[in-house]
């Protein structure tokens, strides 16, 4: 092999080089000029054929192409590969700008909410947080609350029964079984709220729900007096709706309270002067309340002249109806995430 041979395998194998489109052509490309078995070992393997002046000269001339070639093939190496990831990236197309899917974060329910919030304003009054059982012995629904069986305020509670063969239960239609359960266990002082759920043989309309949840109250203690009763629900009152609220006391018939009030503000929406949402009253009542009954003072085993008490039952969903302008009961419980969606005040 001369020179010239050495020129052509130059611009063949530039040639060749320039065309190779993919990584394989570009191995087969090595294999055919640098590889052992390649042109250019051919071409040194010819220096033994050669006169001793041509030698240096051919020798030194295949090594410099031997460099030339591997520095062009390291070029043509890296522009093969980003043409090939282009290639690829556009093929695979990935729009890295585009704005990820929002990921919907749960919230708690706006009936849940108001039970932390009720629970936070009353913890603040020296008030402990208890639960109490949901299906619930009658004597503890009722007898124990001064409504003996057959007594016509019974009917007032339209109790579901679950069982009444050798024991009457139910689900509890109010959280007063709580006030039993609570002084059978604590000794006075007592100060707890009960929230918890409810459930009644209801027809359902705009304010009336099967299941909805209660808050109890109730405070025991030697000299509990009606003005403690009294002051306790205003400071709740005005936490919870603002502190120009005005709140009205009113007798009431509750069977294990004496005496029995109801408790109501001032209607928010017209400020007493009556509207559609107060029913053109001014006030609208919040819960049901009263002194302890001694009757029930006595079932748990309180001495009734040394201790007297003040209790009272509220209703979560009409506090939140006012609360967020809400008119029908229902919507609360119908899972519907529009609805549920508006409440996402707090998550944790
Ligand atoms: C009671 O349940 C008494 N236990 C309250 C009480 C406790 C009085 C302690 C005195 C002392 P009442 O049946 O009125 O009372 O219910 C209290 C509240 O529960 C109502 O004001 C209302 O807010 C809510 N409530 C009652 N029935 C339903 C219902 N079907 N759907 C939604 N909320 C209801």
């Amino acid at each position: 092999m001369g020179t010239d041979q050495l020129d052509q395998l130059r611009r063949d194998a530039h040639a060749q080089l320039d065309a190779a489109r993919t990584t394989d052509e570009l191995s087969d490309w090595h294999a055919r000029y640098l590889g052992r078995k390649g042109a250019l070992t051919d071409a040194m393997r010819q220096l033994g054929a050669l006169s001793d002046e041509e030698r240096p000269a051919f020798g030194k001339a295949v090594n410099a192409l031997k460099t030339e070639l591997s520095d062009a093939f390291e070029a043509r190496q890296e522009i093969v590969r980003g043409a090939q990831l282009n290639e690829h990236l556009a093929s695979d197309a990935i729009d890295v700008t585009l704005p990820g899917r929002p990921v919907d974060l749960g919230t708690l329910h706006p009936i849940t909410q108001l039970v932390r919030e009720v629970s936070s304003i009353f913890a603040h009054l020296g008030f402990q947080t208890i639960e109490g059982p949901e299906v619930e012995d009658a004597y503890y629904a009722f007898d124990a609350l001064n409504i003996p069986k057959d007594h016509p305020a019974r009917d007032v509670w339209d109790t579901i029964f679950v069982q009444s063969e050798s024991r009457e239960i139910v689900l509890r239609p109010h959280t007063s079984p709580m006030q039993v359960r609570t002084m059978e266990r604590l000794k006075p002082p007592v100060r707890v709220i009960v929230p918890g759920r409810c459930y009644r043989y209801e027809a359902l309309d705009a304010t009336h729900e099967w299941h909805f949840q209660q808050v109890e109250g109730l405070a025991v203690d030697e000299h509990l007096t009606m003005t403690d009763l009294k002051g306790t629900l205003a400071e709740f009152a005005r936490q919870l709706f603002g502190p120009q609220r005005k709140v009205r006391f009113r007798c009431d018939y509750f069977p294990f309270v004496e005496p029995g009030v109801d408790f109501a503000i001032d209607c928010m929406v017209c400020h007493g002067d009556g509207c559609r949402v107060c029913k053109g009253t001014g006030w609208i009542e919040i819960l049901g309340a009263g002194m302890v009954h001694p009757n029930v003072l006595a079932n748990v085993g309180y001495d009734p002249d040394r201790y007297t008490g003040w209790a009272f039952g509220c209703g979560f969903e009409r506090l939140a109806m006012l609360k967020y302008g809400i008119t029908d009961i229902r919507a609360f419980y119908q899972s519907d995430l529009r609805f549920l969606s508006q409440f996402d005040r707090a998550t944790a």
